[in-house]
């Protein structure tokens, strides 16, 4: 495809929802893969956008920018085909960038239902939600919208931490809220499954967990497997914590943890969920103060456009790998 440097700026410039530009990777007006920003959702079949919303972490704040450096991280992969299927995700699919999710800062308590509307009114539109974060509680009224339309949700966690402990029942805690999803019946936990964990809990609260050391000592068709046997058809959603990298991958995070997946475990878990009937995917926590080299940033952007491309590929986009796989 020839490289057309005169179409920059799709961000507003698009006619388009569909198709691929190839802009300045270091310039230009900057959204989720240089896709249209639009809030008109006709014929969208993924609808990005960012929950900028840091008030329930633990240690270090910061990811309310995560949405932003999400975007700007991924414009290195906005113009190749995706690896390594080979193909355009947006000859299949139609993915416009929504901008972020409006948050009063000063009324917490507001926070929840601010981003359970915001979901509520993407998926009515019928498209499936890619949202970034903020911090790990944004999930929690993101599933609430999401099970209010698919009914509870087979929830596949990547993370370092359970997000499980017992908090007695804070309302703005990003370790808890999967407990509370779990008793508000949000989530159907038989089929649930946590990958990555690292840190300790006294109950599995239904869950299958595959922690890091398994992950590490079984590999990635193993995980594969597990998840996939334990969602069965279920509606699933894909929650993606990145401190289930290890901080060698994913320093630019509040609470790190050593001993995680690496960023190439995290990509080939992500292509093999296609037998997933997935719902929707977060990907939270990222923290570009503490980042370097941009490398987390990076990471997140990989594992949503890798993301996007298994969707294409569930859609009918045909693979056409070139090399050994
Ligand atoms: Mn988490």
């Amino acid at each position: 495809m020839p490289v057309d440097y005169v179409n920059s700026d799709a961000a507003f410039l698009s006619d388009s929802i569909k198709g691929t530009s190839h802009e300045m990777t270091y310039g230009g007006a900057l959204s989720f893969l240089r896709r249209k920003y639009t809030r008109d959702l006709k014929g969208t079949d993924v609808v990005v956008s960012g929950v900028p919303f840091d008030g329930a972490v633990t240690n270090r704040p910061g990811c309310r920018f995560g949405p932003r450096a999400i975007r700007g991280a991924s414009t290195e992969l906005a113009s190749l085909e995706a690896f390594p299927f080979g193909i355009d995700i947006f000859e299949t699919l139609g993915v416009v960038d929504y901008g972020d999710c409006a948050l009063n800062p000063h009324d917490p308590s507001s926070i929840p239902e601010a981003i359970s509307n915001h979901a509520r009114g993407i998926i009515a539109s019928g498209a499936k939600m890619l949202t970034f974060g903020g911090d790990h509680f944004v999930s929690y009224p993101l599933i609430r919208a999401h099970a209010e339309a698919y009914g509870p949700v087979a929830l596949v966690q990547f993370d370092a931490h359970c997000d499980t402990w017992d908090d007695g029942g804070s309302p703005l805690n990003h370790g808890s809220m999967f407990l509370h999803a779990k008793e508000d019946q949000l989530i159907d936990v038989d089929h649930s499954i946590q990958v990555g964990l690292r840190s300790y809990n006294d109950s599995d609260h239904g869950f299958e967990i595959l922690t890091s050391p398994w992950v590490h000592r079984n590999g990635v068709e193993a995980v594969l497997e597990r998840i996939i046997n334990r969602v069965g058809d279920r509606p699933a959603y894909i929650t993606f914590d990145i401190d289930c990298l290890d901080p060698a991958f994913a320093p630019g995070t509040g609470t790190p943890v050593p001993g995680g997946l690496a960023s190439w475990q995290a990509l080939e878990l992500i292509r093999g969920l296609k037998p997933l009937k997935m719902i929707g995917f977060d990907l939270v926590e990222v923290s570009p103060a503490y980042d370097h080299a941009d490398i987390t940033a990076m990471a997140a952007a990989n594992i949503a456009h890798d993301w996007l491309a298994v969707m294409a590929l569930k859609a009918g986009a045909v693979s056409k790998p070139v090399g050994n796989l």
